[in-house]
């Protein structure tokens, strides 16, 4: 894991910009290894580089590969107190084999039995669900059950009680993203056990946050303040879908909406903002029209990619991957995306930590355009 202090070791080379070694430097090292001390001049090219070189590397993990391991892990793995979820994360291969997609962003399959129960709890990090197949479990966050369904997006954010609950006869797979490494890394993690008995087993189609706040525009009155997070429990497939689709015949009518010709895509919003649904994660859908190419693009922050329908090629910076249905791609701060989509078109849905970089003015985007090439 992250948590083992290393000491400082310097070490006097003979390259430009460092002072000649000698045995007076090395002796002046070792003062600073003693006091814990790291003089700038060794350090400065990895510090300050002349534009983002994460550690993050760019990585596809295979959404078969990850079903099948998490199929047997419910045969293995039992859900309960402790544990906590079924919840199995990609592991970045630059981040030294901690559980974390990119540095901020962590991203998981978790895996439901049959009539299985993940226990309710609750932390301050900001949570969703994104499912890509599949349907019955019923996800309880702070008392009202939630239905999950292929294509919704569904919010745990910080500090809400959430456990979930298969209510049907099959398993069930699903996407959680969280803000666990920037919540680790920054020293602000709290959790805490809810009750260990599910409140509420009913399994309505709407969740009473829908009821109340997912109606297109309207805002009940009673509820008049901003939230950090978004209300709305669960943006259901139906409304993500229909938004795309008319984008598209907006442009096809000689109407403006899409990001570019054949790309359509949608933010998940908070209503009571208009800004991103939580603090620290943007959530977005794309859909490409067949055989569409996306202007490459960089941004700082991460970001990680996952396809929801149809197949097609994710370029980033170097490398290439042919994608289909349920594969996941990692996308480093500053990396150069592009992606295309096949024949048959393609449907990605996409999470960021762009919130964090935003608030702290750090933001920055460069997109491909005519006379500015690479
Ligand atoms: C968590 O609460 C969930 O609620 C998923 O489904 C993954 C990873 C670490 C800590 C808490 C969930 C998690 C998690």
């Amino acid at each position: 894991m992250t948590s083992t202090l290393s000491p400082v070791t310097l070490k006097a080379v003979d390259a430009p910009g460092q002072p000649t070694p000698s045995p007076q430097l090395e002796e002046l090292y070792r003062g600073f290894e003693r006091e814990l001390l790291v003089p700038l001049w060794t350090e400065i090219g990895d510090l300050m580089p002349s534009s983002p070189r994460p550690a993050a590397a760019s990585h596809v993990w295979r959404w078969a590969n990850l079903l099948g391991l998490a199929e047997r892990s419910a045969e293995l793995v039992p859900v309960g107190r402790g544990g906590e979820r079924r919840a199995i994360a990609l592991a970045n291969p630059g981040l030294g084999g901690a559980p974390y997609a990119t540095p901020t962003l962590w991203a998981a399959i978790q895996y439901l039995n049959p009539r299985e129960d993940a226990p309710v709890h609750r932390h301050t990090q900001h949570a969703f669900r994104f499912v890509v197949e599949g349907e019955g479990v019923w996800t309880e966050v702070n008392g009202d059950p939630v239905a999950m369904r292929r294509g919704d997006f569904l919010l745990t954010p910080g500090w809400h009680f959430h456990g979930h609950h298969n209510q049907s006869d099959r398993p069930m797979a699903w996407l959680d993203g969280l803000d666990i490494p920037f919540v680790h890394y920054t020293g602000s993690a709290f959790f805490e056990m809810g009750p260990d008995r599910v409140a509420d087993r009913s399994t309505p189609a709407r969740s009473r946050a829908e009821r109340l706040w997912a109606h297109p525009g309207l805002r009940p009155v009673s509820q008049a303040d901003p939230r950090p997070s978004s209300p709305i429990a669960a943006y259901r497939w139906e409304h993500t879908d229909a938004a795309l689709r008319e984008q598209l015949e907006l442009a096809d009518e000689g109407h403006a909406g899409v990001v570019e010709p054949g790309h359509a895509a949608v933010r998940f919003s908070n209503p009571t903002t208009g800004g991103d649904v939580m603090p620290t994660i943007r959530a977005e859908m794309h859909r490409l029209r067949p055989a569409t190419r996306t202007a490459a693009r960089r941004e700082v922050g991460s970001a990680v990619w996952q396809v929801f329908d149809g197949a097609g090629m994710v370029r980033v910076g170097e490398r290439e991957w042919a994608v289909t249905r349920g594969d996941l791609v990692a996308v480093p701060s500053w990396a150069t995306l592009t992606v295309v989509a096949s024949d048959a078109g393609m449907d990605l849905f996409r999470f960021s930590d762009t919130p964090i970089f935003e608030s702290l003015h750090a933001h920055r985007v460069w997109v491909e355009t005519e006379g500015n090439p690479e």
